[in-house]
């Protein structure tokens, strides 16, 4: 049931980083059972990394020499792709550079033939540079192409809103509408979101009431990454009776979360806590961890809730589809006594658009957080499949409109192959899932 994780672009491989830093901790209990879904036979990790530029990629070649990743999986360009969609799905048309895409494709390919049951494929990228998007949306299409039966699931980033680059809007555009024909769920973490959740978390503040706090991109990462940890390191309830785990986690992942084929834009949030009383004095007795154990999880869903955008700019609430709830935590069962009141407290946050479907809300618990192994904490990952999506499409869509109106920067587009019926389709398939999502709860 084993994926093949493959990062494209700048934010791919440094998400990625942060990612196999977690998955490949050292000393951690039941460690090397867990390691199967991650690894092919030999014990190289299943993980590709492409970059059009050789800068980020070099870095991880520190981690081939200590054996983790396979040599020929580090595939590497000669320029980048100048934040230009266009440029990094068609490519250069020299005869080295075109190689990117069949490189890619494959190492792909024998890493499929590596692992004795492939279920799909996780891509890591971003929306608005060239490699990750443009690159990255082209691997899309080939993959579904080769392997009907393989699913795709993504962890996409979205930029500030405030504007890196001129082309962001048109290369989110392109880029989520491809997503959102060629693959079956999307991780979309939104970077305005993830830096006031980070700064959140580390207790930051901004220093003027309308400034972002500062927070590093490597601590940004690090939340992205243990969110992705909290859903997808392997349960027990996945194992099989060898104790092994079979992976199983992005695939019921999708079936749980994406129900309906048009809705497959998913919001993940986070929240840890670290039991500080460990054995001491403050124990009175054997009930009082199980007491104080249900207290953190109400407080964590807080917290997470606390994070949740409830309702769009324009004041209309959003809705969710399906939402799931991981927990892990040394102390398992004390999920289970607050169970009840954390899904009461998700399902009106989260605003359910089905309330008679009884599998809207589901739950995972574990007893290992690979987050923060070792330490006696609670960790619960919520992924939902949220209207909130609807509305970054909707304003990438009325962004990319305003320029394509009046013909800003198209030339690029143009120069490369792109044509107008590329923009056609992407306003018309973006237009058409925020208009499915706006219609939740009606
Ligand atoms: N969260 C996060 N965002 C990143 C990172 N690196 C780049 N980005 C975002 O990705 C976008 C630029 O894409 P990038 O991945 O650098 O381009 P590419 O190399 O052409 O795919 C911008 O929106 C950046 O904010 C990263 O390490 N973390
Ligand atoms: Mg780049």
């Amino acid at each position: 049931m084993s994926a093949v994780w493959l990062h494209v672009g700048q934010c791919g491989n440094q998400i990625g980083e942060e990612w196999w830093q977690i998955l490949t901790r050292e000393n951690v209990p039941h460690a090397e059972a867990d390691r199967y879904p991650f690894c092919s036979p030999d014990g190289k990790l299943s993980a590709i990394c492409v970059d059009s530029e050789p800068k980020v990629v070099r870095k991880l070649q520190k981690q081939v020499k200590s054996g983790s990743f396979r040599k020929n999986n580090l595939i590497v360009g000669k320029r980048g792709r100048g934040n230009n969609w266009a440029y990094g799905y068609h490519g250069l048309h020299s005869a080295n550079e075109k190689n990117l895409l069949e490189r890619t494709m494959e190492s792909l390919r024998k890493e499929v033939e590596r692992r004795d049951c492939y279920c799909g494929t996780m891509l890591f990228h971003s929306l608005s540079g060239g490699t990750g998007a443009g690159l990255g949306s082209r691997l899309c299409e080939a993959i579904r192409d080769e392997n009907s039966l393989g699913q795709i699931l993504t962890v996409t980033v979205a930029p500030h809103q405030a504007g890196e680059s001129p082309l962001q809007h048109y290369n989110s555009l392109l880029c989520l509408s491809w997503l959102q024909r060629h693959v079956d769920g999307v991780l979309l973490f939104q970077n305005d979101a993830v830096l006031r959740r980070t700064a959140a978390l580390l207790g930051k503040k901004a220093p003027v009431s309308d400034m972002q706090p500062q927070v590093s991109l490597s601590a940004m990462n690090t939340y992205v990454a243990s969110c992705l940890a909290g859903l997808f390191y392997p349960l027990k309830a996945f194992t099989t009776g060898s104790g092994i785990s079979v992976g199983m986690e992005p695939w019921e992942l999708l079936r749980s979360a994406c129900p309906m084929p048009t809705m497959r834009f998913l919001h993940l949030a986070q929240a840890c806590k670290r039991q500080e009383w460990g054995l001491s004095h403050h124990v009175k007795s054997d009930s009082e961890p199980l007491r104080w154990g249900t207290v953190f999880w109400d407080s964590l869903a807080s917290s997470v809730v606390h994070s949740l955008p409830r309702e769009s700019h324009a004041g209309q609430p959003h809705y969710s589809t399906s939402v799931l709830a991981v927990a892990r935590s040394y102390q398992e069962d004390t999920f289970l006594l607050s169970r009840d009141s954390v899904l009461r407290k998700l399902k009106q946050a989260y605003h359910e658009a089905y309330p008679w479907n009884p599998f809207s809300l589901s739950c995972w618990t574990d007893s290992l957080n690979i987050v923060e192994p070792g330490c006696h904490s609670h960790l619960l990952t919520i992924c939902a499949n949220h209207g909130s999506s609807a509305e970054l499409l909707q304003q990438v869509v009325a962004r990319a409109e305003a320029m394509y109106e009046t013909n800003a920067y198209l030339h690029w587009y143009w120069r490369y192959g792109c044509e107008e019926a590329d923009f056609q389709q992407a306003f018309e398939t973006l237009c058409s899932v925020a208009d499915d999502y706006s219609r939740l709860g009606e």
